[in-house]
């Protein structure tokens, strides 16, 4: 009996058609110097310092995620139950950044946030609204997650000179559990964009891609390049 390929999902073909700006964001400059081992601590400091703020900003948005998957999917479909595991995460990644912080030497109580974080919680902040699609928002959830899950798991991937002292951080998002739960999230958004209207999914590709840019940006500012 022939074995059919399964359908490629709506994912798949918007990993393909947009390569170039999803392999900035997930190999980008920031994250191949600590691949490398070059990365200045200072950069990374300020990624820490910053990501905190991005995390807290993050867990409405998932919050929001849980309301949504609430009315909009079959309790069969276990949606709310994943999204629900994604915050108890978070809860955890609260105190994990915390104990970071003093680690490094930050004090996370001064940081200020700059323009990038500024914009990217902005924009999770919109994607909270009730007039944002289900799909939509699963998609953005889906590919913010994404996009850490491949940079930090390259920092581990054969051939690495990731420094000790950061390879626990790179385990954080790069860990295989980690993987497993973004393939989840991925199946999610696949099922939804595979029953949405035209007008949704092109929504939703925007959106992704705009995810992507606010990643990129954020790496930037990591580094410290200035935006103009
Ligand atoms: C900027 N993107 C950014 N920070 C994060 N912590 C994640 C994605 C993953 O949660």
């Amino acid at each position: 009996m022939d074995v059919v390929p399964p359908k490629p999902g709506m994912i798949d073909t918007w990993l393909k058609k947009h390569t170039l700006i999803h392999t900035g964001a997930t190999r980008h400059p920031f994250i191949l110097a600590i691949r490398d081992g070059t990365v200045d601590i200072s950069a990374f400091k300020r990624w820490l310092s910053q990501d905190y703020i991005f995390v807290r900003a993050f867990v409405p948005f998932a919050a929001s995620l849980v309301v949504k998957g609430w009315k909009n999917s079959d309790d069969s479909d276990g949606d709310v139950e994943v999204i629900l595991s994604g915050l108890a995460a978070l809860n955890d990644e609260i105190d994990w950044f915390k104990k970071q912080a003093s680690k490094w030497g930050v004090d996370l109580s001064v940081v200020a946030p700059q323009q990038p974080a500024l914009d990217y919680c902005r924009f999770l902040e919109n994607l909270t609204s009730p007039e944002v699609e289900y799909t939509v928002a699963m998609t953005a959830y889906w590919a913010i997650e994404a996009v850490y899950q491949e940079s930090f798991a390259h920092c581990l991937e054969e051939g690495f000179k990731t420094r000790p002292e950061l390879q626990e951080v790179c385990h954080r998002w790069g860990n295989d559990g980690f993987g497993s739960y973004c393939s989840a999230i991925r199946s999610i958004a696949d099922r939804l964009l595979l029953k949405a209207s035209d007008d949704e999914v092109r929504k939703a590709e925007v959106t992704f891609l705009r995810v992507l840019e606010y990643e990129v940006e954020f790496w930037n500012m990591s580094r410290g390049i200035p935006r103009y």
